[in-house]
This record gives C-alpha cells, sequence and structure tokens, in this order.
C-alpha cells in the first residue's frame, strides 16, 4: 500500500447544503432556496448546517481529523448577487474560509458550480438560454480573481450529467422543468461554458491552475476479469444506456472532443474545440455500480448491504471507476465524491456509532488503493461528505457526513468512522 505523500486525503461538500445564511450580507436567493414544496416535510436549506457562521469551528474539526484537502463549492448568488454586481461580503466569505484552511494546512478544492443557480439567472432564462454561458463566466472571473492567490484546484462544475437532466428534462431537481428541447439547449450552454472556463482559468489564475470537473461516474463492474469481461464492463460504463447519459456524453466530448450521435448535430467543429479545451484531471462522484440496471440476473444485489436511500454498497466499484476513467480519458483521476447515508443517531454515550460506514470508507479505499499500486495517477480522496447535509429534495434524513449534526442545536460530533479514516490518513494508508 503506496499512496502518494501528496496524496489528496480530503472531504467534500456544497454550498447550498450546508452555508445557510441564504439571504445574509448580500446574497441572492438561488433556485434551491425557492424550491418550497419540493422538498420533504416542508424543510429548507435556509439555516442548514449553519456553516457560514461557523466555518472556523468546522475548520478546526477538519484539522483535528487531519484532512489534508476540503472540496466545498462557492455560492454563485453570494459573489454576484445581481446582473454586473459584485459583492464584496461574499468575497469576504470565502477568503475567510481559505485563508482558515491554508492556516490548517488544508488544500482548498473549489467547486465553481454545484447547482445553486441565482435565482436572477434562472430569471434570465437559466441553463436553457446562452446568455448564461457569459454570465457564467463573469462570475468565475470574479472567483479567480479573488481567490487564486490561494486557490491551485478548480472543478468548473458539478455532476453535470445530473443537474441538466434531473432539472431540465425529468423536473426532479430545481429548477423543476420538463422539457427535452429546453434540456439538450442547457446541455449545450453547459459543455461550452465548461469550456470555456478552462481557458480562462487556465489564462487569468494567479497560481498555476489545476483544472478539472467531477462527473457522476456510473461503472460497470466486470463480471469476470479476463479480456473479455473487462471489454463488456468498460462498454457498459460508457456506451449503454446508463453509461451514456452520464459518461461518455460529456467526458468523450470534453476529454476526447468527440460527440455522440445526439449531439452532433447541435455543435460545430469549433463548438468541439472549445468543449474540449485540455483539463489536468477528472474529478469522480461515486456512490453505487451500475450492474443492478445492466444485468439484474447476473448481479444479485439481494447479498449486499445497502444504504438508508437502498443504494447497493459494493466497494469495488471505486477501483473500477478509476481505472476504466483513466484507460479511457487518460487524464488523472480524483475521487471528488464517495460516501453514504445512514441514520445515524448520537447515542447515550455522547457518539455516534456508524459502523456500516467505517466498513464503507474500507472497503471503497481498497480499491483506491490498488489503483494506487497499479500506477494509476489518483490525485486524492474526498469522502462526501464532511458533516451531514441538506439532501436537496431529501432535505435532511439522509445522513453523509463524517461530522453529525443536530440541526436543532447546530452541535457537531465527530463520528466513529471519521475517527477511523483520520487514522487511515495519519498513517498515509497504512491502517487500512
Ligand atoms: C451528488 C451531489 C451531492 C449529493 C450526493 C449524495 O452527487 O448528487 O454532488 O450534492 O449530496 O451525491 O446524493
Amino acid at each position: 500500500m503506496s499512496f502518494p505523500k501528496d496524496f489528496l486525503w480530503g472531504a467534500a461538500s456544497a454550498a447550498a447544503q450546508i452555508e445557510g445564511a441564504w439571504d445574509e450580507d448580500g446574497k441572492c436567493p438561488s433556485i434551491w432556496d425557492v424550491a418550497g414544496d419540493h422538498i420533504e416535510n416542508g424543510q429548507t436549506c435556509h439555516t442548514a448546517c449553519d456553516h457560514y457562521h461557523r466555518y472556523k469551528e468546522d475548520v478546526a474539526l477538519m484539522k483535528e481529523l487531519g484532512l489534508k484537502s476540503y472540496r466545498f463549492s462557492i455560492s454563485w448568488g453570494r459573489i454576484i448577487p445581481e446582473k454586473g454586481r459584485i459583492n464584496p461580503k461574499g468575497i469576504e466569505f470565502y477568503r475567510n474560509l481559505i485563508s482558515e484552511l491554508r492556516a490548517a494546512g488544508i488544500e482548498p478544492l473549489v467547486t465553481l458550480y454545484h447547482w445553486d443557480l441565482p435565482l436572477w439567472v434562472h430569471e434570465e432564462g437559466g441553463w436553457p438560454d446562452p446568455k448564461i454561458i457569459d454570465y457564467y463566466l463573469e462570475y468565475v472571473r470574479a472567483a479567480v480573481d479573488a481567490f487564486s492567490d490561494q486557490v491551485q484546484y478548480w472543478m468548473t462544475f458539478n455532476e453535470p450529467s445530473v443537474f441538466i437532466m434531473l432539472s431540465y428534462a425529468v423536473g426532479t431537481f430545481a429548477p423543476f422543468q420538463k422539457d427535452i428541447e429546453a434540456c439538450m439547449e442547457a446541455l449545450r450552454n453547459m459543455l461550452l461554458a465548461h469550456g470555456k472556463a478552462v481557458r480562462l482559468i487556465r489564462e487569468t489564475a494567479r497560481t498555476k491552475p489545476v483544472i478539472g470537473l467531477a462527473m457522476a461516474a456510473t461503472t460497470y463492474i466486470p463480471d469476470s476479469e479476463d479480456e473479455e469481461g473487462l471489454k463488456d464492463a468498460a462498454e457498459k460504463s460508457f456506451l449503454s444506456q446508463v453509461g451514456e447519459g452520464s459518461n461518455s456524453l460529456y467526458m468523450d466530448l470534453i476529454a476526447l472532443g468527440k460527440a455522440s450521435p445526439i449531439l452532433s448535430q447541435k455543435l460545430s467543429e469549433e463548438d468541439l474545440k472549445i468543449i474540449s479545451e485540455p483539463m489536468d484531471f477528472v474529478g469522480v462522484n461515486v456512490y453505487q455500480p451500475s450492474n443492478p440496471l445492466l444485468n439484474k440476473e447476473g448481479y444479485d444485489t439481494e447479498k449486499l448491504p445497502k444504504t438508508m436511500l437502498d443504494w447497493v454498497i459494493d466497494g469495488r466499484c471505486l477501483y473500477w471507476t478509476i481505472r476504466q476513467y483513466w484507460e479511457r480519458y487518460h487524464l488523472p483521476v480524483m475521487v471528488t465524491e464517495n460516501g453514504m447515508a445512514n441514520p445515524d443517531e448520537v447515542g447515550a454515550d455522547g457518539c455516534v456509532h456508524d459502523e456500516i460506514r467505517r466498513t464503507f470508507l474500507h472497503d471503497f479505499l481498497q480499491g483506491v488503493s490498488r489503483a494506487v499500486d497499479e500506477g494509476i495517477p489518483v490525485l486524492g480522496y474526498q469522502h462526501w461528505s464532511i458533516m451531514d447535509i441538506f439532501e436537496w429534495c431529501s432535505g435532511y434524513g439522509p445522513r453523509f457526513g463524517l461530522i453529525h449534526i443536530d440541526y436543532e442545536t447546530q452541535k457537531r460530533t465527530i463520528k466513529d468512522s471519521a475517527r477511523y479514516y483520520a487514522e487511515i490518513i495519519r498513517t498515509n494508508g497504512e491502517a487500512l
């Protein structure tokens, strides 16, 4: 087990899921702040973990766990709360957070877009309207100007396949639209915004940037590890109906400049060049394999443990994602999300005994270890999530955190799994 010395052991979050302070210090509402009845049990993200006010305490906990990195997102609407106006208070918050992280020896990994579209941009047409490309670039420019002296790692988007599909075609994520045409326009605009942002960051960052994005990776675990099995699995991961939607439709374009048939009509040669602006790494968000969807008979989910969201737990899928991404795209891989939801409670002894997450961490990190041992460049592992979060339309029920949040009192409790993870970090993987 030989993790590189500079391996980025970390954890992740997103602004709308933890910050709260939804209308404070000049921030404008996002599409998630006004999601209303779509959220379970009448909950909102307005206060969430109150991280906006408690970021110092939260960074101190990260330091206690020994994290080397922390992936978080910037709320666009804190930075640009209305067309053409930068909000100094929003900039100040993230500068403070970043300084706090740096002082704790924690590398900040910044996601520029994790789904909390400012309401004003939505009202101007949102992702389906091409005006958004300039609005997004204006925001990225402001963020890079303000933070690139202290930030090196940038991700343009979190899980584009998820927010484009669910927000504009399926209608289960804010802004809850069901319009295939609009969804295709949103997809095109997002891809162009990504490519242009990569170039903008590269050209304007004050510290040499390391640029990528975080993909919702769907992985098919090979039925057998012989040549045939490996080929079949890679195909299912990228080209099956499931794999195309989240993997190749985006990544083949972004990393290889290849448009799939549904997009080739919509994109010019010039567009393809813009979209495939070279990146430095690809982030993968990995939760469960796609085997149950693609091989119902051959993959027995009955025998496997499941999370409270009924997601199958099979640690092998992380190794296969890393390997399949590396073999197809030849970009260094960062695990940008991996974790599980569990109904964790603080016990009478004041602790959270989340044995299942400890096992989860062990099994999935074994996969990362195997990938590293085989020489695949893996930059780091960001556990999802640093603390319990607002899980979009599911509200606060599913607890993903390494740190438990009591939403009544905002008390933080480090879970047992986090102590185990801290030991893995301290020994650079030896404790696995
Ligand atoms: C995603 C998002 C996260 C979620 C997590 C659990 O991957 O959907 O990046 O915001 O909270 O994945 O569903």
